[in-house]
């Protein structure tokens, strides 16, 4: 048995996310923490609310919040959401957090006693009337390139052009519209990741297991001249986490904070801590400390491509540059994008499904099965209504929910709510052969992080029992041999159960609906096909389950799909 440290990308806190934030990391790292768990493997599954930088001051100052407010209730409704999907965090911390701010803290102190820390001075834009400096998006003003009138100061959303606050005609705040406005020079930390770049690489190069698209993307940044260029780590913002060297005050640094993207991948660490905080016997230090036993740890990592370049170099350089013990990640396994109906899932135009949602509409496991099934992993994939309602229903409620109510409706008029005294025949023979090479593949999968492939084997297994269901005819089957019908309907009894225990990773709802109407909580991880058949002997009883999986109708699907097309505020 091994021990894993599982963490996923930690969303921002500036409101509810939609569901290609949902696909791209915390799910499918949800999946992986429940196989290993029911492997018998040591699990810390963490991830946390990411709430500093100028995205959280801006939603806060729209939602009419002090900002500490803001992301406190922000985390409570993120929170309760994760909760919703049945996200089996082991802790869901804050990266606002005091943990993480002495973490963080400590982290600068020993890059700067490394001497990778530089301090430059630059010039920004200040604004008067707001007594404070302007970061890129409180900056707005004419694009240089387009004439659009609302560009923000990195970038025109009309055009596309980046731009530099400097740029802009006529700029003006956003916060009050001033456009009093002035350059003055400002002094800042850098991080000196230039100076890391051969070990970076080297580290990097390493990884020869590592999924092309993670490797890729790291690979262009290493390469590309300007992705390891000495990084920026502190910000002129009020709301973040304050920049001490360590313990001590920084010199001309007062009233500054760290940058959102310099304390957001240390909350991986300050969760953990935050975890060990919250509960008793915990030890954190077991999964983070090379010296303390982490080193026998796996740590896999998930996240959305875009958040590729911020895990396999500016965090390894955190890491590595602190020059102490600290756990790197073993395993970085990135997924590509979810789009919506043609486009893209707009939070700002309201365009696609937002978690909140989804979970009003239908339950968690309708959205797991068919995100999980349909991840975009090779590839960006698409959700729209008419794929969804067809997965759900064929997959759901034609293959695995049908396959339970035939059996168990069956059995109750024939020979009662318990399971019947049989014996099984070669029939029976073949299809746990069968089922055992799948349940390997399906294993290797989970293993391999191949989400996708996973689903479409675990698909295939229920296939093979609605198959063997067919095949056998339990129903003509008893008219002639009640006891051969009997064997086949203790076998498919057995293989609910059998179901599941294995589907539990994915719909974790339906698996314990199952496992309760079976009456059994042994949902050991079958080791052996052929014993896991027999694991319900006859004369145990059972109920007839409420229909697991309603199917989605025409009507509702429309209904939907006009709802969710772009308006929510
Ligand atoms: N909050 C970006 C995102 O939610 C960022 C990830 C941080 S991971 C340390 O996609
Ligand atoms: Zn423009």
């Amino acid at each position: 048995m091994a021990r894993h440290l599982i963490t996923s990308a930690i969303p921002y806190i500036n409101g509810i996310k939609h569901l290609g934030n949902l696909v791209g990391s915390q799910l499918p790292a949800d999946l992986y923490a429940r196989y290993l768990r029911a492997r018998g493997h040591e699990v810390l599954f963490l991830c946390a609310t990411d709430e500093h930088g100028t995205p959280a001051e801006l939603a806060a100052a729209k939602a009419g919040k002090p900002v500490a407010e803001y992301c406190a209730e922000m985390h409570a409704v993120q929170a309760e959401i994760a909760k919703g999907f049945r996200l089996s965090f082991d802790h869901f911390g804050r990266s606002s957090s005091e943990q993480n701010r002495v973490l963080t803290q400590h982290f600068a102190g020993v890059l700067a006693d490394n001497d990778l820390i530089r301090e430059v001075v630059e010039t920004q834009i200040y604004s008067k009337a707001d007594g404070r400096f302007l970061p890129d998006r409180y900056i707005e003003g004419t694009c240089p390139n387009c004439g659009f009138e609302s560009a923000r100061g990195d970038q025109c959303d009309n055009c596309t052009k980046q731009l530099d606050p400097t740029d802009l005609i006529e700029p003006y705040s956003t916060i009050s519209g001033s456009k009093d406005l002035e350059e003055r020079q400002t002094k800042h930390l850098y991080l000196r990741q230039s100076e890391m770049r051969e070990q970076l690489e080297a580290w990097i190069d390493s990884k020869s297991d590592w999924p092309i698209l993670t490797t890729s993307i790291a690979k262009k940044w290493l390469t590309d001249g300007d992705g390891l260029q000495d990084r920026g780590i502190t910000r002129d913002l009020d709301w973040g986490v304050p920049v001490k060297r360590g313990r001590e005050d920084w010199p001309g640094m007062e009233g500054k904070v760290f940058y959102v993207w310099f304390d957001a991948p240390i909350e991986y660490i300050a969760s953990a801590q935050e975890w060990v905080d919250a509960g008793e016997g915990r030890d954190w230090e077991r999964w983070w400390r090379t010296d303390k036993g982490a080193e026998d740890v796996v740590y896999t990592q998930f996240m959305g491509k875009d958040n590729v370049p911020f895990h396999t170099l500016s965090f390894p350089a955190t890491i590595l540059g602190s020059k102490e013990p600290w756990k790197l990640v073993d395993y970085i396994k990135s997924f590509n994008y979810l789009n919506y109906e043609g486009g893209q899932f707009s939070t700002s135009r309201g365009r696609g499904v937002f978690q909140d949602q989804a979970l009003e509409i239908l339950p968690a496991d309708y959205w797991r099965w068919w995100l999980l099934s349909n991840v975009p992993e090779t590839s960006d994939s698409e959700f729209t209504w008419e794929n969804f309602q067809a997965g759900v229903n064929k997959d759901l409620a034609d293959v695995l929910g049908n396959f339970v109510s035939r059996v168990t409706k069956f059995c109750r008029s024939k020979f009662g709510e318990e399971v019947p005294d049989g014996t099984y025949g070669p029939q029976e023979a073949a299809l746990i052969e069968d089922l055992t090479t799948r349940l390997h593949a399906y294993e290797a999968h989970l293993e391999a992080m191949e989400v996708r492939k996973s689903a479409q084997e675990l698909r295939a297994i229920w296939v093979a029992g609605n198959e063997y269901l067919q095949e056998a005819a339990p129903w003509s089957t008893f008219k002639e041999d009640p006891a051969r019908a009997a064997g086949q309907i203790r076998l498919a009894l057995n293989l609910i159960r059998f179901y599941a225990v294995i589907s539990q990773p994915f719909i974790p709802d339906a698996a314990a609906q199952l496992m309760a109407a079976m009456h059994t909580d042994d949902d050991s991880w079958p080791e052996d096909v052929a014993a896991a058949l027999e694991a319900l002997p006859s004369g145990h009883a059972f109920t007839v389950p409420d229909v697991s999986f309603r199917k989605i109708g025409d009507d509702e699907r429309a209904e939907w799909q006009e709802r969710f097309a772009g308006t929510r505020a």
